[in-house]
């Protein structure tokens, strides 16, 4: 008996920088309409979905900045997502930008299971600026605005399976998905914003994609786990933000990809005893040699051979 779950990417095209909470709502609660019809059990929501990707500049006005995070969750607005949650019993990733009664500010997300928050993670490899660097073409202020995550790279069971969350960025870093693989992990979910251009390193925009797909389908067959991968999309205020949301198997392979760059359910069914053969493959446990993979943790920059 195979282990099947639908899953699904949800998509979202443009959040302009005045769009209001609740036209965002509207879109995603759209997209959750849609998977209940078309049998979605879990949606993957993008990073910072609830608005506009604003680290993109540099904001002083104080007002216009809070507006951008959430002090509760859920909220008075984003209630109606949990409520959907419930109602249509669909489970959901979201990416969103918290604010903690300290003050303190993350880029975080969360999974809902039957209107309940089942577990919850922020960023870990927060990427960009930590100042406003007149030099650059390009904004990415994330380290101005966000604090590390300090929850760890943590796994829940939930829909039968073993999910872990990852956002944009951490796709990059082999380390998030390996912590996430010992921990037996099987779907992982991460939401992301995606610059389809680097002005500052243009030598790599047509290579963008890619960069975007192959750490990700590495790290699925190196872990023997699925991959649901969700964009904010399209011309986000004059910037042009990469589509390509994926769902990925653990042979590594992209077995669905987003056609639009806009609001669109990219689903699938999978099925997750998938992961077994590949796990297997690489035994950990027989084979992993972590005595000689002190470094990885021992150093953060590269330095002298030993
Ligand atoms: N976005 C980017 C990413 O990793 C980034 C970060 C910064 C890209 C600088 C390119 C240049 O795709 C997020 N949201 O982490």
């Amino acid at each position: 008996m195979p282990r099947l779950i639908t899953v699904a990417a949800a998509q979202l095209g443009p959040i302009g920088r005045k769009e209001p909470r609740s036209s965002v709502l509207q879109r995603m609660l759209m997209l959750m309409e849609r998977g209940a019809t078309t049998g979605c059990q879990l949606l993957v929501f993008p990073e910072m979905a609830l608005t506009t990707f604003f680290p993109r500049w540099h904001i002083e006005d104080e007002a216009e900045l809070s507006a951008f995070f959430e002090r509760e969750m859920p909220g008075p607005e984003t209630m109606q997502l949990f409520e959907a949650s419930r109602r249509l019993r669909i489970s959901f990733y979201l990416g969103y930008c918290e604010q903690t009664p300290k003050g303190e500010r993350y880029n975080t997300s969360i999974l809902v299971h039957n209107g309940d928050i089942v577990g919850k993670y922020r960023k870990i490899h927060v990427p960009g600026n930590p100042v406003y660097d007149p030099s650059l073409k390009l904004q990415h202020l994330e380290r101005w605005y966000f604090r590390d995550g300090d929850l760890g790279f943590k796994t829940f069971d939930a829909l039968g399976s073993r999910v872990g969350m990852l956002i944009c960025n951490d796709r990059r870093w082999p380390e998030s998905f390996r912590v996430l693989g010992l921990q037996g992990v099987e779907l992982i979910c991460l939401g992301y914003n995606s610059p389809a251009q680097l002005p500052d390193m243009p030598e790599q925009n047509s290579l963008r994609v890619f960069h975007h797909l192959v750490p990700m389908q590495a790290a699925a067959y190196q872990n023997g786990t699925w991959v649901v991968a969700t964009a904010k999309a399209g011309r986000e205020e004059g910037c042009d933000m990469m589509g390509s949301s994926c769902i990925i198997a653990p042979s590594g392979e992209v077995v669905a990809l987003s056609y639009t760059l806009d609001d669109e359910l990219l689903s699938c069914t999978i099925d997750l005893d998938m992961t077994t053969a590949y796990k297997k493959f690489f035994d950990f446990g027989l084979y992993r040699r972590p005595e000689c993979y002190n470094l990885i943790v021992e150093r953060k920059a590269a330095g002298n051979p030993i």
